[in-house]
């Protein structure tokens, strides 16, 4: 009898590990599509991106709520025609639940009515025009509006005896966002605009530019250049002795991008930018980043790097709370008001935008054991994209 009890309770427990087996195998898979340009000139920023991905899925493994996680990763090589079009794919043919990366703003806008038609999540990582998000109720951004990171630069200009100022932008999105947020913000604190220059974002020429912008004599010189070109800016500012002119550097912190400054060199000391990430920011959470992000990829995290690891962790978020669900409405509903610790500080999704909300950091450049940072020495607290502010 008792014999007879444990066989049973034996051949049970094999049939229940078995059907546990079972249901490994045919474990649930949630696919995520990352576009990113991985070739061309902006490659440093996709790598950047699918690092930070990578690294966050490294060291949270790739389970969520039970679901296995498949991350597929395409390369654009910066053409918005092929973004939209391995959006489709991803879409169509691999049924992703998540449309993810994003380097430029042309790639953003062209695969925001692919979301919408899908009813499909895509998480900008990378690109920072204002108006991306208003393109799809599916866009949740995780990097950082271009007005978000400017108009602290104004304040800080207009309270440090800068009077006149030349401003110089990378004639698209971004550029235009940062030009037209600086002019009306310094204006109204009574500063005066010298003159605004725009430069083509495709293989730039700045130096008839910052040969104009020398001609005005301003007190400063604001720039904004998309992350992947501030060395080439960079060099240009020398070999036009802008360096030693006596006109300040200032800017959204692209132009101090954290992958490129040392290559820049010791021209930058004393640079003041102000922005939302710096690989220098004080606390553990940073240090532990930092740390993995080294050993992983071999170079330093910038703010790209930074947009993908919160990007990949506002999705494992959403997979949680939604118990793996895959329905567009129902993820970016949880998305929204989602708030958590990043390396670049407290951060948290705007419920109404759906765009992040974060501190922007007055920062300058300063040497520590032999190498450039992008130093912060003051926070605005929360600050959510102006634009969208604006318009409430
Ligand atoms: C954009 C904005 C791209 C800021 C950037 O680097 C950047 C964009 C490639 O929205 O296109 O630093």
């Amino acid at each position: 009898m008792l014999l007879s009890k444990i066989k049973q309770a034996l051949v049970l427990g094999v049939a229940v590990s078995a059907a546990l087996a079972g249901s490994a195998q045919a474990q649930e898979v949630i696919k995520i599509g990352l576009i990113l340009p991985l070739t061309g000139p902006f490659t440093p920023i996709g790598k950047q991106v699918e690092n930070g991905v990578k690294l966050f899925m490294a060291t949270h493994g790739s389970t969520v709520a039970g679901k296995k996680i498949e991350l597929i990763v395409k390369d654009d090589g910066n053409v918005a025609d092929t973004t939209r079009r391995l959006a489709q794919e991803l879409v169509v043919n691999d049924k992703v639940t998540y449309l993810a990366g994003f380097g430029l703003t042309p790639l953003a806008l062209a695969t925001a009515p692919i979301a919408t038609q899908a009813k499909v999540p895509m998480i900008v990582m990378a690109a920072a025009t204002a108006i991306i998000t208003e393109q799809s109720p599916f866009i949740v951004r995780t990097s950082f509006t271009l007005p978000q990171a400017t108009i602290p630069m104004a304040d800080w200009a207009a309270k440090n005896k800068i009077g006149k100022v030349v401003t110089l932008v990378s004639d698209y999105g971004p550029g235009i966002d940062a030009e037209n947020a600086f002019k009306a913000r310094f204006a109204s604190a009574g500063g005066s605009i010298a003159g605004e220059l725009r430069v083509p974002l495709a293989s730039p020429d700045f130096a008839p530019f910052l040969q104009r912008a020398r001609d005005a004599k301003p007190d400063a010189l604001f720039v904004f250049v998309p992350a992947g070109q501030s060395a080439t800016f960079g060099k240009q500012f020398v070999e036009r002795g802008m360096d030693k002119s006596g006109i300040r550097l200032i800017g959204p912190g692209d132009v101090t991008d954290d992958d490129v400054l040392n290559q820049m060199g010791d021209v930058m000391l004393g640079v003041v930018t102000t922005h939302h990430y710096s690989v220098a920011h004080p606390g553990a959470v940073n240090k532990a980043f930092v740390e993995a992000f080294t050993k992983q990829s071999g170079g330093v995290p910038n703010f790209m790097g930074v947009g993908g690891y919160d990007g990949m962790q506002l999705i494992y978020k959403a997979i949680e709370a939604t118990k793996g669900s895959a329905d567009g409405i129902t993820i970016v509903n949880a998305m929204r008001g989602m708030t958590w610790e990043s390396p670049r500080g407290p951060v948290q999704i705007d419920p109404r935008t759906r765009d992040i909300v974060q501190n922007i950091y007055v920062r300058k450049v300063e040497k520590k054991d032999g190498k450039l940072y992008n130093v912060e020495f003051s926070t605005i607290p929360m600050v959510k994209d102006p634009v969208k502010e604006a318009k409430r």
